[in-house]
């Protein structure tokens, strides 16, 4: 193979032009071009510049002879086979403890470089490129090469862009060769570490057999992997983790890097209950956990296992928001003290969508946590499908490309390697605060879980995995034939640990209930679980008058030496003069509610897609100078706690998981995600089914999370008018979540603050509005923002309950266009009565209501969703005794008609429909049910 042939076409003045380009971005220029000129540079450097030669005589030379002087040439061809090894290096590694690798050509052969047996005992100065001392033979640097690049440990880097990065990165594997320098007692410890990973399995494997425990045999080296990584991450100043994980290996990490007692962890093995009945309590393998731990460094560091449900990869986004929440709210902003880690599954890195969501929010301004290591436990197999299965890409861990991250890949058989690769991901980390993936390439030793059989569908597999001996007993091995460890000290160890888990064994049948250790307790130490009194009392929610006039001037006042374009400066002067008519719009009800909290010590923060402006150009918190684009944030104004507010990259899933995430961790500050559309919340459904009503239930956690979902049927065709509320009151149950549909800036207002007053936290679902932000009578004076509290019910104050036939219970944006209708037709028969609360009803409230019209004759439900949509289903369940009715358009598969025509008659038909008016559109329009018939 000719390694010059890509000279062939060259113009010289070309090349003399690509040369200097190289001189100043050396990674800007296509690879072979790169080598060659490397070689060149080299070549200059080595043998002097005497002949007066350029680079573009010599190419000039090369093409038109190829009589390139034989010395340089063979430079090159050495320079390329370096840079092959580092590119493609990791493909040849030994890296799979189980399976023969995928073949890969064309490979390392020194053939392929344009050179032969007898360059071996040559000897080239590019040795020194490699990391070795001065000059070397070919086949001496062969084995350096081999030993850095294709041994136990398969390195990706010549992606990343940065060539600062890469140096690092260059220089870190040079250094002895790709190998730890281990002292003895830091290889005893290492020993330790995997002797508590082996020996916990196996006592769980004999003392609880066919119980599932999603063993972390054949991946063992995580254990010391993780205790390594949190020492040296201790070291760089680390003083939080937050690690993310799913089933596998998790009661090992639980007990052995957590220090969960042994005994509690049998005790659950044996069926005991929890404590408290009002927690449903989840799996063993799925609960947190939280501790202070002193890492062998010395150093202190608290360390939080997330909850997590079966759906793998969730947490992944939930361990980013809790580690920011920790950067902004604990650290002063500093991510150098916290650490990310996420463990994935092989098959689920690969296949979870939700993976890349996460990646991409690794620089972004609002989202990034200065890095996260990623480790994935690589038994190359999920549930049956084997990896050739489970993926297109050639690793599992190719995400890494889109962050241009680094990723070793490494044999966990060679537990020495797997506490390198280890060492690295916490340096580069720290150094250059991106992501960074280490793959430990293992294996399963049962099924997927240790009742299943894995010979259904590996059989030939595991035959091998069956002989194959464990980690520990391979490094027992290492470190005896090194005289690091003697049989008597061996034995010792495995003896002592044996008699300890023993010891937990018999304790743990003395248990009797369970307690669940609360995840991440101390920040949680003030606000405990809310009882029903304290779920439905009145907060007083309201604020001085004065103080509120004043602000609301304030963040509406713009700097007068900063020019905004002209829209933005009436905008604002229209907020002022709001004030000065005492007519306050949503906008200003929403942002006086953050300003008198931010007043009052709580943070805020918004994020979502265009929550900046506002997908509906309402909220304008963030606004730009016309000229430079320089920001402006009224908000950061009004006191020295947090308002952060961030457009995010356009994802639901992955966003809400992380401000889930977020809000988890700083009950202090008002967390809020924003959908563009409500219809956009489905995308992040697992987030809501697995988390935001069922997180308290099974972890006992909490979560003051407020999710704004526009809503409302106007005409925008089948995707922009739901929230698909029904979901969200068919997830309702024991109190989990407040979900409200407001109609008055005011009752907005009194909203957002209760959830700051709670002595608890729970999350708050709001259908928040889109033709309501503009519409002239939602507004609402300062005074019923100052006085008062949120209000579940408002009642029809126009309605005489004498004179009233028809009581209408309705909610949101649908209520004003039933009010024109009533007032337009004088009807003095229908009372409207506003749900603001939909979640947990009012009762209370509400059978006041009930029994003060109690000439009513008809009793209805009014929406416009489908039938089978919105609160109907919902109002039916918990008004069957009063015999409810509906108005609604009949039942669809999409949430909204497609045409504005559609539309039109749909809404005419349901205001008609309340009022009696069926005629024009009966067909359209569900006939009024009595659904006891
Ligand atoms: C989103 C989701 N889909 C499906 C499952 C069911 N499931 C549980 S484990 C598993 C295989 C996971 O494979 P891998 O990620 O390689 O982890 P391993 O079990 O091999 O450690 C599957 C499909 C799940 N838990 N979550
Ligand atoms: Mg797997």
């Amino acid at each position: 193979m000719d390694k010059f042939s890509f000279l062939n076409a060259a113009h010289s003045q070309f090349i003399e032009d690509l040369y200097q380009q190289y001189l100043k971005f050396p990674d800007s220029i296509e690879p072979s071009w790169k080598a060659f000129f490397q070689g060149f540079d080299f070549a200059l450097e080595m043998y002097g510049d005497d002949s007066g030669i350029t680079v573009q005589q010599l190419a000039t030379q090369a093409i038109t002879s190829g009589n390139v002087p034989q010395n340089i040439e063979k430079e090159f061809k050495v320079i390329n086979l370096i840079y092959d090894y580092r590119r493609r290096g990791h493909l040849f590694t030994k890296t799979n403890p189980v399976r023969e690798r995928r073949t890969y050509t064309p490979d390392l052969s020194i053939e392929n470089y344009g050179l032969s047996r007898e360059d071996l005992s040559t000897v080239f100065n590019c040795a020194i490129e490699t990391g070795m001392k001065g000059p070397a033979t070919l086949a001496d640097i062969i084995v350096h090469l081999e030993k850095i690049y294709c041994n136990s440990i398969g390195v990706e880097y010549m992606h990343i862009n940065n060539v600062e990065e890469k140096k690092f990165i260059k220089e870190w594997l040079h250094k002895d060769e790709n190998r730890p320098i281990l002292s003895a007692s830091e290889k005893r410890e290492i020993l330790h570490k995997l002797n508590q990973a082996v020996a916990f399995e196996n006592y769980l494997h004999t003392k609880f057999v066919g119980q599932k425990r999603f063993s972390l045999e054949g991946g063992e080296s995580l254990i010391p992997a993780l205790d390594q990584l949190i020492s040296r991450s201790s070291v760089h100043g680390v003083d939080e983790v937050i690690l993310g994980m799913a089933h596998r290996g998790r009661l090992n990490v639980l007990t052995n890097v957590f220090q969960k007692s042994y005994k509690q962890i049998f005790s659950e093995f044996e069926g005991k209950e929890f404590e408290e009945d009002v927690f449903s309590g989840d799996v063993k393998y799925h609960l947190g956990a939280s501790k202070k731990i002193t890492t062998a460094a010395g150093e202190e560091v608290r360390i939080n296992l997330v909850p997590n449900p079966s759906h793998l990869e969730t947490v992944a986004a939930l361990v980013q928001g809790i580690s920011r929440a920790k950067i902004d709210n604990v650290f002063e902003g500093d991510s150098k003290k916290v650490l990310p880690i996420v463990i994935h599954g092989d098959a689920a890195i690969a296949g979870q969508g939700l993976v890349y969501e996460v990646a991409q929010m690794m620089t972004l301004e609002g989202y990034k946590t200065g890095g996260t290591v990623h480790i994935v436990v690589n038994n190359q197999v999920g549930f049956t499908t084997n990896y050739l299965d489970a993926r297109s890409s050639v690793y599992c861990t190719d995400i890494a490309k889109v962050t241009d991250s680094p990723v070793m890949h490494v044999n966990d058989d060679d537990v020495e390697a797997v506490v390198h690769a280890i060492r690295f991901a916490a340096d580069y980390r720290n150094r250059f605060g991106k992501d960074v993936y280490i793959d430990l390439l293992g294996y399963r030793k049962y099924g997927h879980n240790e009742g299943d059989e894995p010979r259904f569908t590996q059989p030939n597999l595991y035959k091998i995995i069956a002989k194959h001996p464990n980690p520990r007993e391979i490094y027992k091995k290492k470190l005896k034939d090194e005289g690091v460890v003697s049989d008597a000290v061996l034995a010792e160890m495995e003896q002592q640990f044996k008699e300890l888990l023993d010891e937990n064994f018999e304790a743990a049948k003395e248990i009797e209930i369970n307690t669940m250790a609360v995840f991440m307790e101390d920040d949680w130490k003030s606000y405990k679980r809310g009882n029903i009194e304290e779920i439905y009392a009145n907060y007083p929610t309201g604020f001085d008058v004065e103080k509120l006039k004043e602000l609301a001037v304030k963040i509406s006042t713009l700097p007068s030496n900063k020019k905004f374009i002209n829209k933005i400066s009436r905008l604002f002067e229209a907020r002022v003069k709001m004030v000065e008519n005492n007519a306050l719009d949503w906008a200003m009800g929403e942002l006086l509610a953050y300003a008198t909290l931010l007043i009052e010590g709580s943070n805020v923060r918004i994020s979502g897609e265009d929550v900046e402006r506002g997908t509906f150009s309402h909220r304008h918190a963030v606004v730009k100078t016309e000229d430079s684009e320089e920001e402006y944030i009224p908000l950061k104004q009004v006191s020295n706690q947090k308002f952060d507010v961030y457009n995010s990259l356009l994802s639901e899933y992955g966003v809400l998981g992380f401000d889930y995430g977020y809000a988890m961790a700083s009950p202090n500050t008002l967390t809020i995600w924003e959908a563009q559309f409500g219809d956009f919340v489905n995308g992040a459904q697992i987030i809501i089914d697995q988390y935001l009503v069922a997180a308290e239930e099974k972890w006992k956690v909490q979560n003051g999370l407020v999710m704004l979902l526009p809503h409302g049927f106007e005409g925008q065709g089948a995707e922009h008018s739901s929230a698909r509320l029904e979901r969200f009151l068919e997830l309702c149950a024991n109190h989990n979540i407040f979900v409200a549909n407001c109609t008055t800036p005011a009752n907005y207002f009194h909203l957002l603050r209760r959830q700051m007053k709670f002595p608890f936290r729970k999350p708050l679902v709001v259908m928040t509005p889109k033709s309501l932000l503009r519409h002239p009578k939602v507004v609402s004076s300062v005074e019923e923002l100052a006085n008062g509290s949120f209000q579940p019910v408002i009642d029809d104050a126009s309605a005489d309950p004498k004179k009233v036939e028809k009581l209408v219970f309705c909610s949101g944006k649908l209520y004003y266009e039933l009010l024109a209708k009533k007032e337009e037709l004088n009807d003095e028969k229908v009372a409207l009565v506003r749900l603001e609360q939909l979640y947990p009803l009012d009762n209370l409230r509400i059978n006041e209501i009930l029994e003060k019209y109690n000439n009513r004759k008809e009793f209805v439900w009014a929406q416009e969703e489908p039938e089978n949509m919105g609160a109907w289903t919902f109002m039916l369940r918990n008004f069957r005794n009063q015999n409810i009715q509906v108005v609604s358009p009949v039942s669809s598969g999409t949430p909204a008609p497609g045409t504005h025509k559609k539309f039109d008659k749909n809404q005419k038909g349901v205001i008609n429909g309340v009022f009696g008016i069926t005629a024009e559109n009966a067909k359209l329009i569900k006939p009024i049910t009595t659904v006891n018939d």
